[in-house]
C-alpha cells in the first residue's frame, strides 16, 4: 500500500491569524505531499514498502529516510499546534515540565533558544529521554527516535513552515507557536504513552 498524505487534524484556515491558509496549503498540500509521493516513487516495487513508516524510519538512510522521517515530522508538527493552543500545560506534564525544567517559563527560554539557534533547516523538541524531558534540536530530517527519544512536541522551523506568515521572523514564529498554537493536550498523551 503506498503512502497517503493524512488530513490536517483541523480546517486548513484553522490557525489563523497567526498560520494563514496559504501558508497550510503550501506547507501541508505541496510539501508534506511531495515527501509523501517522493517516498512512494523510491520503495515502487522494493520490499520495504510494505514496512510501517517508523520501521522504515529507524532501517533508511539517504534519501528514504529522509522523506520518510519528513512524513514522520510534518503529521507530528500539525498535530502539535491547535486552534486557541498555546499557554500552559497542566496534569502530569506540567508537573514533568516544573520537576525537569524548574518552571514552565524556563522551558519557554529553552525551547525558544532551541527554535532560534537551529542554524538552516530543523526542528526544535521537547521529548522524553528514558522518563526526563528535555529539549532538543535536529537538522533537515531528523528526529528525536533516531535517538531513542519520545517526540511529545514539535516546531518545524524551515522557512517554508513560517515564511509565508512571518517572513525572516523566526523568533515571532516561535513566540506565536507557544502563545497562540501549541496542542498541551497532544503533548500529555504523548507523555502518557510514553510511561
Ligand atoms: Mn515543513
Amino acid at each position: 500500500m503506498p503512502f497517503t498524505l493524512p488530513p490536517l487534524p483541523y480546517d486548513v484556515a484553522a490557525l489563523e491569524p497567526h498560520l494563514t491558509k496559504e501558508n497550510l496549503e503550501l506547507h501541508h498540500g505541496k510539501h508534506h505531499n511531495a515527501y509523501v509521493v517522493n517516498l512512494n516513487k523510491l520503495l515502487d516495487g522494493k520490499p520495504e514498502a510494505a514496512k510501517s513508516l517508523e520501521e522504515i524510519i529507524m532501517s533508511s538512510d539517504g534519501g528514504v529516510f529522509n522523506n520518510a522521517a519528513q512524513i514522520w515530522n510534518h503529521t507530528f508538527y500539525w498535530n502539535s499546534m491547535k486552534p486557541k493552543g498555546g499557554g500552559e500545560p497542566t496534569g502530569d506534564l506540567a508537573a514533568a515540565i516544573t520537576r525537569d525544567f524548574g518552571s514552565f517559563a524556563k522551558f519557554k527560554e529553552d525551547f525558544t533558544a532551541a527554535a532560534t539557534t537551529q542554524f538552516g533547516s530543523g526542528w526544535a523538541w521537547l521529548v522524553s529521554d528514558g522518563g526526563t524531558l528535555k529539549i532538543t534540536k535536529t537538522g533537515n530530517a531528523d528526529l528525536p527516535m533516531k535517538s531513542k527519544q519520545t517526540a511529545l512536541l514539535t516546531i518545524d522551523v524551515w522557512e517554508h513552515a513560517y515564511y509565508p506568515s512571518f517572513k525572516n521572523l523566526r523568533p515571532k514564529y516561535i513566540e506565536t507557536f507557544l502563545a497562540s498554537l501549541a496542542n498541551w493536550d497532544f503533548a500529555a498523551a504523548n507523555l502518557a504513552k510514553a510511561k
